[in-house]
């Protein structure tokens, strides 16, 4: 029987989590009082993570929560908290999304982000926490923001502070082709790739062909509608490639767990994990919440969550000797 004894004791990689979307209402509270921006808040219980449904709604939230993040020390901190739940949730590896230009945008210095975010990722290290880095591009933003952003990049990711980029944010009208120089740039420069197609977005299967057949992408974020076209979801069994899902997250936009993408793409023998996307902003849960609400939903026992848990290293991009350890 599937208890949550077991999903804690398993070890599990992260691939798919915002370090924004991890900002908890206790800190969130605090740094607003410290940098003295008024939130509408008396109290954390004040803080109210909640928005109406779909993307849009969604990203309103995520954009208003983290505007309280302004000096190194809020970076570090909010890095630091979600390291140390990651440790409580036995996950030994991972690769965490972060949005620069969501903050260089409003005045803050990439500096500032990078070095707040890596600073607690090396003290994370003696939670027995390996992460990694992966920068995204806001996709409403320019082509020409994503370079300036590439190119602020560089001296870190020289210094292999940043493993990869990825794409989120507002999907509509913004397709994969829009960045495919960006990505062509970074993939030279010695990123791993990875994009967001959301769910149920306009022209989401034509986005993931993109990702996939253009881009090159050696990962796929949600990427659930793959299933309407069966080319295209055995390219990416046949290529190996990994994709993440975010079941929790899909039930905080839109009260469907995507169960029968995820069932599907499982039984066809793709890569897929599980993983939490915005936790906080996602009822408050993180992995171990995932595993077991999904395979409760689903009816999968411990197995499954046992394969879902090797996908997951599998698909990761620590090195093949790393990986042999937790498969
Ligand atoms: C995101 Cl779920 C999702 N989709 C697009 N952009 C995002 N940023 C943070 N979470
Ligand atoms: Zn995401």
């Amino acid at each position: 029987k599937l208890t949550r004894e077991f999903v804690a004791g398993l070890p599990k990689a992260e691939l798919h989590v915002h370090i924004e979307g991890t900002l908890e209402p206790e800190l969130e509270f605090a740094c607003a009082k410290r940098n003295h921006i008024d939130i509408g808040a008396k109290s954390p219980a004040d803080v109210d993570h909640s928005y109406g449904y779909g993307l849009t709604e969604f990203l309103k939230a995520y954009y208003n929560g983290m505007k309280v993040l302004r000096t190194k020390q809020d970076f570090y901190d909010v890095t630091w908290a979600f390291l140390q739940k990651m440790a409580q949730n036995n996950v030994k590896h991972l690769e965490l999304f972060f949005d620069p230009q969501a903050h260089t945008s409003r005045g803050i210095a990439f500096e500032t982000v990078i070095e707040g975010i890596h600073e607690a990722i090396v003290d994370g290290r003696a939670l027995g926490v390996d992460t990694q880095l992966i920068m995204c591009f806001l996709r409403e933003f320019s082509k020409e923001s994503a370079r300036q952003t590439l190119e602020a990049a560089r001296p870190y990711h020289e210094k292999g502070w940043i493993i990869g980029v990825g794409l989120d944010s507002a999907e509509h009208h913004n397709p994969p082709l829009k960045f495919m120089l960006i990505f062509a740039e970074a993939k030279k420069q010695g990123y791993y790739l990875t994009m967001h197609c959301d769910p149920k977005q306009v022209d989401s299967v034509e986005h993931i062909k993109q990702a996939l057949e253009i881009i090159e992408v050696d990962r796929l974020d949600h990427g659930m509608n793959i299933i309407e076209n069966p080319d295209l979801m055995a390219y990416l069994v046949e290529e190996k490639i990994g994709i993440t899902a975010c079941p929790i997250a899909y039930y905080y936009t839109r009260q469907d767990m995507e169960e029968k993408a995820i069932t599907t793409l499982f039984k066809e023998g793709a890569l897929i994990s599980l993983n939490s996307d915005d936790p906080s902003y996602k009822g408050g849960n993180y992995i171990n919440d995932v595993y077991y609400q999904f395979a409760q939903k689903v009816g999968w026992g411990r197995e499954e969550l046992i394969q879902i848990a090797k996908n997951s290293f599998t698909t990761s991009w620590i090195s093949d000797n790393a990986k042999k350890a937790y498969l």
